[in-house]
C-alpha cells in the first residue's frame, strides 16, 4: 500500500495533507545538539549508519509526521566523488580543490561504496517506518556545481561569469553530476527511500538566461533517467515567476515552493501538478495567532488541490519544537 505522502503525489490525492518539514532533524531539537556536541565531524556523523537512522527518527519520535527525510547532506555528492568538504562551526560548509580528471573518472561502485552507510541507514529507517514515507535527496546539477566550484555558501559575493568562466570544466563537471545525482537517486530508492526530494537551494543565483541550461534542462534530464521509480519533488528555490516555466518544461511528480511565491498564482500556474510547502519559516518564530492564521490561508486555499503541508524553507534553529508540534494539530484537525 501506497504511503500517504506518495499516494498525495501519485494519485493526487486531496481528501488528506501529508505533512514534514524541510530540516525537521536538526539544530532546532535539543535531541540532535546533543548528538551533534559529541560529534564534531559532520560528515563523518552522516557517514555513521547508526546515529543517522537514529538522527531521522529523533523528529518522528516526537511529532504526527507523515514522513521521514533521511539525515545526509547534499554536499556528500562532492565527499563522494573525493573533493574535501568541511564545516565549520558559524562559517557553513568548505570544499577543497579538486581534480577534475580524478572526478570525472571515478567509477559508480567506487562513488557507491563511499556513501554506502547513507544507504544503509535508508533501509534501516524503512524497516522501522513500514508506513510512513521515507524520502531520500540530492542537490541539483546547479546548486553542487556552485558549492564544487565556489568552494564555500555562495551567500555572499558570488559571481555567476566568474564561478563558470572555464566553460569546458564547467560543462564537463555539470554532466558528470548530473550522471552522479542520478546513480545516487536510484541507490537510495534501491535502499527503500519512496520519494525523492531535488534541492536547488540556489537556483535563485542563476541569470533568467541561464535558467535553462543550468537549471530546467539538467533537472529534466535526471527525471527522464529515473523515470517511474519514485516519485520526484522538485525545489527550484529563488526562481519567482520562473516557477511556473519550471513546472510547464521539468514536470515534476510534486513542486515544492519557496516563501517568496504567491500561493494564488501558483495554483493556477502548477496545471495540477501537486504542491508542497511555502509558508515562511519566519512565521515559526512569531506568536500562535499568527501562526494560525497563515497556516490555515494555505490549508484554505489548497483545500480542493494535492498539497503537501511543509515550509518555504528548512525549520530555522531557532523554532521552539513546541511550534512544529502546534502546526501539525492545525494540520489534522482539518483533515
Ligand atoms: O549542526 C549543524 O550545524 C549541522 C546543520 C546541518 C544539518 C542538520 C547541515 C549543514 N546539514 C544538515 C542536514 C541536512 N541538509 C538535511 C537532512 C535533515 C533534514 O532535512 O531534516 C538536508 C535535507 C540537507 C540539505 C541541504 N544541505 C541543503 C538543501 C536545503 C537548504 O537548506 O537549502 C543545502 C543547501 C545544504 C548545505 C548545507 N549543509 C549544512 C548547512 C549549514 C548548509 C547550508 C550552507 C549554506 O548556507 O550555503
Amino acid at each position: 500500500m501506497l504511503d500517504k505522502l506518495s499516494s498525495c503525489i501519485l494519485n493526487k490525492e486531496k481528501s488528506y495533507t501529508p505533512i514534514w518539514f524541510m530540516r525537521q532533524a536538526g539544530r532546532y531539537l535539543p535531541e540532535f545538539r546533543e548528538i551533534r556536541k559529541e560529534n564534531k565531524n559532520f560528515i563523518k556523523l552522516c557517514l555513521d549508519t547508526e546515529l543517522a537512522t537514529k538522527i531521522t527518527l529523533q523528529p518522528l519520535d516526537r511529532f504526527d509526521l507523515d514522513a521521514a527525510i533521511i539525515f545526509s547532506d547534499i554536499l556528500m555528492i562532492p565527499h563522494g566523488l573525493g573533493q574535501e568538504v568541511e564545516f565549520i562551526k558559524g562559517e557553513g560548509p568548505k570544499l577543497k580543490k579538486f581534480d577534475l580528471e580524478n572526478v570525472l573518472n571515478i567509477k559508480p561502485n567506487d562513488f557507491i561504496n563511499n556513501l554506502k552507510p547513507v544507504y544503509k541507514s535508508i533501509s534501516e529507517v524503512k524497516n522501522k517506518l513500514k508506513d510512513k514515507c521515507v524520502i531520500g535527496f540530492v542537490g541539483a546539477p546547479w546548486t553542487l556545481l556552485v558549492y564544487m566550484l565556489y568552494k564555500k555558501s555562495p551567500k555572499k559575493n558570488f559571481d555567476f561569469n566568474e564561478t563558470i568562466k572555464d566553460k569546458s570544466f564547467t560543462n564537463q563537471l555539470l554532466n558528470k553530476l548530473i550522471e552522479i545525482i542520478t546513480l545516487h537517486i536510484d541507490e537510495q530508492i534501491k535502499a527503500g527511500a519512496n520519494v525523492i526530494q531535488i534541492f536547488d537551494s540556489w537556483a535563485g543565483l542563476l541569470p533568467p538566461e541561464k535558467l535553462n541550461n543550468f537549471c530546467f534542462e539538467p533537472t529534466l534530464k535526471i527525471l527522464s533517467k529515473v523515470g517511474k521509480k519514485a516519485p520526484i519533488i522538485c525545489f527550484p528555490k529563488g526562481i519567482g515567476k520562473n516557477y511556473s516555466q519550471f513546472c510547464s518544461i521539468v514536470k515534476p511528480s510534486c513542486i515544492s515552493i519557496d516563501y517568496e511565491i504567491d500561493i494564488d498564482w501558483i495554483k493556477k500556474e502548477a496545471r495540477g501538478i501537486p504542491i508542497q510547502g511555502g509558508l515562511d519559516p519566519k512565521i515559526l518564530l512569531t506568536n500562535k495567532s499568527k501562526i494560525k492564521e497563515e497556516v490555515e490561508k494555505y490549508l484554505n486555499l489548497f483545500s480542493d488541490y494535492p498539497y503537501i503541508f511543509n515550509l518555504g524553507h528548512g525549520v530555522l534553529p531557532e523554532t521552539n519544537p513546541e511550534t512544529i508540534e502546534f502546526i501539525i494539530k492545525l494540520v489534522r484537525e482539518r483533515k
